[in-house]
C-alpha cells in the first residue's frame, strides 16, 4: 500500500470542528476530505466555495483555496471561478437555505452543466439563525416558523437540478457508507453534479420534530423521494465549451474608432440643433449618425442624441444633432425641425411652440404640422426610394436647401460604411428630387397627403 501524497485535505489547526455534538455537517465534511484523499488532487488546484449558514463554517477546515460569500450565491462564484480557470476543482457547499434563496442559480449551474461539486448540506432547516422552515423543510415540519407544521410542500432540489439538465444528481443520507466514493465520483466527473445530503441538525429540527437516522431514511420514503443516483447525462460542460467558442476570438483586438479629418470646409458660423423626427424602425438614428460624420468631414463639430422609446420599432424615433464651428457646441442660436412622420410629429409637437422667427420647420408634406413661430416648409419626398433611406435622401434635399456644409461630404461618409455605401449614394442622389415649398405664415403644413 502506498502512502498518499495528501493524507488529509483538512487543517489541522483548524480542527476540531465548531458544529454542535452530533450535527451532519460533521459527518459530511468527514466524507469530502476522504473522497480528496482518494482522488489525490493538488491542494492548490481545489477550491471550496462555501455558502452562509453553519454548513459555511466549513470551509476553514480544509487546506485548499477557499471562497466565502453572501447567502444562496455561491454558486455564482463558483461558475466564476470555474470559468476563469476550467482545470480547477471547484466545489460549492450550501444549506437547503441557500438552496431556496439562490434557487435561480440552481437552475442556472445545471441547464449550462458548469462542471462544479454541490455538496447541499440539507438539514431541513436553517440551523444557523435558530431552527426556521427552509424551502426543503418536509409538509408538518415543525420549526421555529412553521409551529402549527409547515404547510408547503418542500422544494424536491435534485428534480430542479435534474430536469434542468445537470450532468449528475444524487440523493442521500450523510449515514450513507458509500457516500465518500459518491462524493468522489461527482468530483471526478466534470459535470455539473449535485448531491443533496440529508441529515440532522441536532440543535434544532432533529430534536423538535424527533427526527432520528432511521425516522429520516423513513420520512424520505413517505414523501417518496428517491435516493441514490436520480440523474445521469452526457453534456458538453459549460466553462470547457466556452473556451472552445471563444478561443477564436480571444486576443483578438477590439475595433477602434477611426478618427475622421477634415475634408471639405462649411461655412457655418453658429451651433445649429437639427432634430430629426420620425418613426422607430425607419433608419432614423442611423441617418443621423451619417450625417454627423458628414458634417465632422466638413470640419464641424457634431453632436448627437437619439430618444426611442423601449420597444424600439414601434412610436418615434428623434436623432438630436447639434452642429458647430467650434469644438465646445455651446448653446444652439438656430433651431431646424426635420419632420417625417407622425410618430416623430407627435414627441416633438410640444417643443414647436418655442421656436422662433428665426427657426425652421420641414414637414413632410400631409404631416398635420400646426403654425409655429418658425418658418414652416413643406417637404416633398420623391417616391421610388426604399422606405429606411428616406431619412437619407430628406437630410441630402435638406442640404440642398440649407447651406449647412457640403453635399459631398455626405457623399464620401456614405463611403465609410461599405456594406451600405451603395443605397446611401442613391439616396443621396435622390435628394435632387426633394422638393420643398416655404408655407405663407400661420399656414399649417398639410399641403398634400404624403408617405
Ligand atoms: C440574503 C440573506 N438572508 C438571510 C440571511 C440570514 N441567515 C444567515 S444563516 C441563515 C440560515 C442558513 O440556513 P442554511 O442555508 O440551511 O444553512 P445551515 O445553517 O442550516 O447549515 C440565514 C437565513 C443572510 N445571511 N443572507
Ligand atoms: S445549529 Fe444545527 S446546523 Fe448548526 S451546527 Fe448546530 S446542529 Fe449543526
Ligand atoms: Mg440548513
Amino acid at each position: 500500500v502506498t502512502t498518499p501524497t495528501h493524507p488529509t485535505y483538512l487543517d489541522q489547526a483548524a480542527l476540531p470542528y465548531f458544529f454542535c455534538p452530533g450535527c451532519g455537517h460533521s459527518l459530511i465534511t468527514d466524507h469530502l476530505n476522504a473522497a480528496l484523499v482518494k482522488l489525490q488532487p493538488d491542494p492548490r488546484q481545489v477550491v471550496i466555495v462555501s455558502d452562509i449558514g453553519c454548513s459555511g463554517l466549513a470551509d476553514r477546515y480544509f487546506a485548499t483555496n477557499a471562497f466565502h460569500g453572501l447567502h444562496g450565491r455561491s454558486l455564482t462564484y463558483a461558475t466564476g471561478i470555474k470559468l476563469a480557470n476550467p482545470e480547477l476543482k471547484v466545489i460549492v457547499l450550501i444549506g437547503d437555505g441557500g438552496c431556496g434563496i439562490g434557487g435561480h442559480h440552481l437552475i442556472n449551474a445545471a441547464r449550462r452543466n458548469i462542471g462544479l461539486t454541490m455538496l447541499v448540506y440539507n438539514n431541513l432547516n436553517y440551523g444557523m439563525t435558530g431552527g426556521q422552515h427552509s424551502v426543503a423543510t418536509p409538509a408538518g415540519g415543525l420549526t421555529a416558523t412553521t409551529p402549527l407544521g409547515q404547510l408547503e410542500r418542500p422544494m424536491d432540489i435534485c428534480q430542479t437540478a435534474a430536469v434542468n439538465g445537470a450532468g449528475l444528481v444524487i440523493r442521500t443520507t450523510a449515514f450513507d457508507t458509500a457516500l465518500t466514493d459518491l462524493i468522489a465520483e461527482a468530483i471526478a466527473a466534470e459535470t455539473f453534479a449535485l448531491l443533496d445530503i440529508w441529515e440532522l441538525c441536532t440543535a434544532y429540527y432533529a430534536p423538535t420534530n424527533r427526527l432520528s437516522r432511521q425516522a429520516l431514511a423513513e420520512s424520505m420514503e413517505k414523501m417518496n423521494f428517491k435516493t441514490g443516483v436520480l440523474h445521469r447525462e452526457e453534456r458538453p460542460e459549460y466553462s470547457r465549451l466556452y473556451r472552445q467558442v471563444t478561443a477564436p476570438e480571444m486576443g483578438r483586438p477590439a475595433s477602434q474608432p477611426q478618427p475622421l479629418s477634415q475634408r471639405y470646409s462649411s461655412s457655418l458660423d453658429k451651433v445649429v440643433r437639427l432634430t430629426v423626427a420620425g418613426a422607430a424602425g425607419k433608419k432614423i438614428n442611423t441617418a443621423a449618425a451619417l450625417f454627423c460624420r458628414a458634417a465632422v468631414l466638413a470640419g464641424l463639430s457634431a453632436e448627437q442624441r437619439n430618444d426611442y422609446p423601449v420597444t424600439v420599432k414601434s412610436g418615434h424615433s428623434v436623432s438630436e444633432i447639434i452642429l458647430s464651428p467650434h469644438e465646445q457646441a455651446g448653446e444652439p442660436e438656430e433651431d431646424i425641425y426635420l419632420i417625417l412622420a407622425e410618430e416623430g410629429l407627435k414627441n416633438v409637437r410640444g417643443r414647436l411652440g418655442l421656436l422662433t422667427r428665426g427657426d425652421s420647420v420641414y414637414a413632410a408634406s400631409g404631416l398635420p404640422v400646426e403654425a409655429a413661430p418658425g418658418q414652416i416648409h413643406s417637404l416633398e419626398i420623391p417616391k421610388g426610394g426604399r422606405a429606411e433611406t428616406r431619412a437619407v435622401t430628406a437630410l441630402a434635399g435638406l442640404l440642398r436647401e440649407r447651406d449647412l456644409f457640403p453635399l459631398e461630404a455626405l457623399i464620401e461618409a456614405a463611403g465609410l460604411l461599405p456594406a451600405y455605401a451603395e443605397e446611401n449614394r442613391q439616396a443621396i442622389a435622390l435628394g435632387s428630387q426633394v422638393k420643398i415649398t416655404r408655407l405663407p405664415d400661420g399656414t399649417p403644413a398639410t399641403a398634400a397627403p404624403g408617405r
